[in-house]
C-alpha cells in the first residue's frame, strides 16, 4: 500500500451497540488512515452502518421500534463511540441515506438491463441471522455451518445475479495479483472456496418475508438483499456516478479492512459485481482475525461482548488503540482479557514510554534551567542513536504497509527500552554532580530529541498523548507533520513543561 489511499472499514449493522470487535477494525483503519497523512498522502477514510436487512428489522421489532428508529438510535451510539476513539473518518455512509439509495437503484437497473440479471425459482436452506443460503451437504446436523444456529428450509421465487460466470475471471485475477487478499493464508482460503462450482447469487427477498430494504427498482413487489446493498456503499461514498474526479482519484487505491468473517462476500461476490459494472476490483482486501474472550469469537450473537466505552472509560483511549493494534498480530486472533489490557498498560505505557517523558522533561527542567539544551559535540552514542531512530521510522512504515502494527509497535517499545537504558547508563544526574555540564546537555538532548521522533511515529496510535510529550519537550510542528520525522528537529532554548503523568498508575 502505498502512495493516496481511499481506506474503508465494514459497515456495521445497527441491530446492537458497538463492541470491540468494530472498534478494531476501524482503529486500524484510522491508525492507517493517519500514518499515511503523517508520510504526506491523501487518505480518505469512510466507515459507517449497514442499516437494511433481517437482522435489523428483527432487533427493531424485539425493542417495539420501527428500523429507521432502531438504526437511528444506534448510529448515535456508533458515532459517540467513534467520538470517543478519536477516529478521524471523513465520510460515515449510512445505507437509508438518499445517495446510496440512488446508487444501489441504479446498478441493480443496469446490471438488469445487461442481462446480469434474472428470475428464477430458489429452494434451499437459509439462515435469518447471517441472511445467507446454504446447500444441503453445507449444514452441519440441519444448522447453519458458520453460526450453528437452525436453518430455514425455503423456496421462493426471486431475482439472482450471474455471479457463477465469473469464477473463471476472478480465479484468473486471484493468481494474476497475489497482493489482493491478505494475508496470504487468507487468500488460501479464497482459492480454496472457488475450487467448488461458483452458483449465481440471490439478490432479492420478497416483500412479504421481508419489506426493510431497497426496493428493487424493476419489481417492487422484491427488496435488495442486504449484501447486494451493503457492498455498493464503497462506491457511494467514493463518489461514483456523482463525482467522477473524487471517484477517479480513490478507486484505484481503494482497500477494504474487514474482519475474516465477511471474506467470502468481500473477496468473492464483491469483485464480480465489481466486474458486472464493468469496474476493477478494489486494490486490496485485509482481513484480520476475532477478538476473541475466553477462547469463543466476541459476537453480538453470543453475548460475550466487551465495549469500547467501558475501555477506553477505564484506562483512557489512547491507551486502549495502543492495546489493539499492539495485541492482535495481522492474520491471527487474538484474546482479549482484562489483565491483559492492565499489563499492556503499565509494562509497556506508564513504565516505558511514560517513565521516559517524565525522566526528561525532569531533567530538562532540573539541568537545563528548563530549556531544551544546545549540543556542541556527540560521541558515537547519540550518532548510533540516531542511526537507529532514523532505521525505526522505516521500518515503521514498512510494517504499516503489511498492516503489520504489532511490528511496528513492537519495534518502537525496543527503542524506548534503549532509550531508558542510554539514559541510565549514561547518569545525568551523575554527571550532573560531577560537573561535566556538556556531557549532562548532550546526554539530554539526544535522548529528547530521539523521544521525540519516536513519539510522532507512535502519534497515529496515540494523537492525544503524543500531543502531550510534545508539551512536555517544548516543541510544535510548524507546517507538516512529516517534516518533524527528520532528526534534530527539536529546538535547542524551547521550554518544557512539566505535565501530570502521562499514563497514570492504576491500581
Ligand atoms: O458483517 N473480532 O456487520 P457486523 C474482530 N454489515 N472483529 C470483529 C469481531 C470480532 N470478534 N466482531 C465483529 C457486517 N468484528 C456487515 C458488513 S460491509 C459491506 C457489511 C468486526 O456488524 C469485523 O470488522 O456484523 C467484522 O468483519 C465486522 O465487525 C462485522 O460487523
Amino acid at each position: 500500500m502505498t502512495g493516496d489511499c481511499y481506506i474503508t472499514t465494514p459497515i456495521y449493522y445497527v441491530n446492537d451497540e458497538p463492541h470491540i470487535g468494530h472498534a478494531y477494525t476501524t482503529v486500524l483503519a484510522d491508525i492507517v488512515a493517519r500514518y499515511r497523512r503523517l508520510q504526506g498522502s491523501e487518505a480518505f477514510f469512510l466507515t459507517g452502518t449497514d442499516e437494511h436487512g433481517q437482522k435489523v428489522r428483527d432487533a427493531a421489532l424485539e425493542n417495539g421500534l420501527d428500523p429507521k428508529t432502531q438504526a437511528d438510535r444506534m448510529v448515535v451510539r456508533y458515532l459517540s463511540t467513534w467520538k470517543t476513539l478519536n477516529i478521524s473518518h471523513d465520510d460515515f455512509i449510512r445505507t437509508t441515506e438518499a445517495r446510496h439509495v440512488r446508487l444501489v437503484e441504479s446498478v441493480l437497473q443496469r446490471l438488469w438491463a445487461k442481462g446480469e440479471i434474472y428470475f428464477g425459482e430458489y429452494e434451499g436452506w437459509y439462515c435469518v441471522p447471517d441472511e445467507r443460503y446454504w446447500t444441503e451437504k453445507d449444514l452441519i446436523n440441519g444448522t447453519c455451518p458458520d453460526c450453528l444456529r437452525p436453518a430455514e428450509r425455503l423456496v421462493e421465487k426471486n431475482y439472482f445475479f450471474r455471479m457463477g460466470k465469473y469464477q473463471d475471471w476472478l480465479v484468473g485475477y486471484l493468481s494474476d495479483h497475489p497482493e489482493f487478499i491478505r494475508p496470504a493464508s487468507r487468500k488460501n482460503e479464497v482459492q480454496g472456496f472457488l475450487r467448488q462450482p461458483l452458483g449465481d447469487l440471490c439478490i432479492s427477498r420478497p416483500v412479504e418475508r421481508l419489506d426493510w430494504g431497497i426496493r428493487l427498482p424493476f419489481d417492487r413487489r422484491y427488496v435488495t438483499y442486504v449484501w447486494f446493498d451493503a457492498l455498493i456503499n464503497y462506491l457511494t461514498a467514493a463518489g461514483f456516478q456523482s463525482d467522477d474526479q473524487m471517484f477517479a482519484r480513490l478507486w484505484p487505491n481503494a482497500t477494504h479492512l474487514i474482519g475474516k468473517d465477511i471474506l467470502i462476500t468481500h473477496a468473492v461476490y464483491w469483485p464480480t459485481m465489481l466486474r458486472a459494472i464493468g469496474l476493477p476490483p478494489p486494490r486490496a482486501i485485509f482481513a484480520h482475525g476475532w477478538w476473541n474472550v475466553g477462547g469463543a469469537k466476541v459476537s453480538k450473537s453470543t453475548g460475550n461482548v466487551v465495549r469500547p466505552f467501558d475501555l477506553a472509560a477505564a484506562l483512557g483511549s489512547d491507551a486502549f488503540r495502543y492495546f489493539l493494534a499492539r495485541e492482535m498480530a495481522m492474520g491471527h486472533d487474538a484474546d482479549f482479557s482484562d489483565e491483559l489490557f492492565h499489563r499492556r498498560y503499565a509494562g509497556t505505557l506508564a513504565n516505558g514510554l511514560g517513565n521516559l517523558v517524565h525522566r526528561l522533561t525532569s531533567m530538562i527542567i532540573r539541568y537545563c534551567a528548563g530549556v531544551v539544551p544546545e549540543v556542541r559535540s556527540v560521541s558515537e552514542q547519540e550518532i548510533d542513536l540516531r542511526d537507529r531512530c532514523m532505521r525505526l521510522v522505516d521500518s515503521v512504515f514498512e510494517n504499516v504497509d503489511a498492516l503489520s502494527l504489532h511490528r511496528a509497535l513492537r519495534e518502537v517499545e525496543a527503542v524506548i527500552r534503549d532509550l531508558n537504558r542510554y539514559v541510565e547508563r549514561n547518569a545525568p544526574w551523575t554527571l550532573y554532580k560531577q560537573g561535566d555540564f556538556e556531557a549532562v546537555r548532550k546526554v539530554v538532548y539526544t535522548a529528547s530529541e530521539a523521544l521525540r521522533l519516536v513519539s510522532i511515529l507512535v502519534h497515529p496510535v496515540m494523537p492525544d498523548k503524543t500531543r502531550e510529550i510534545w508539551q512536555c519537550l517544548g516543541w510544535r510542528p510548524d507546517g507538516e507533520l512529516t517534516e518533524g520525522l527528520k532528526w534534530g528537529t527539536l529546538r535547542p532554548g524551547s521550554t518544557a513543561t512539566r505535565r501530570p503523568p502521562l499514563f497514570p498508575r492504576v491500581e
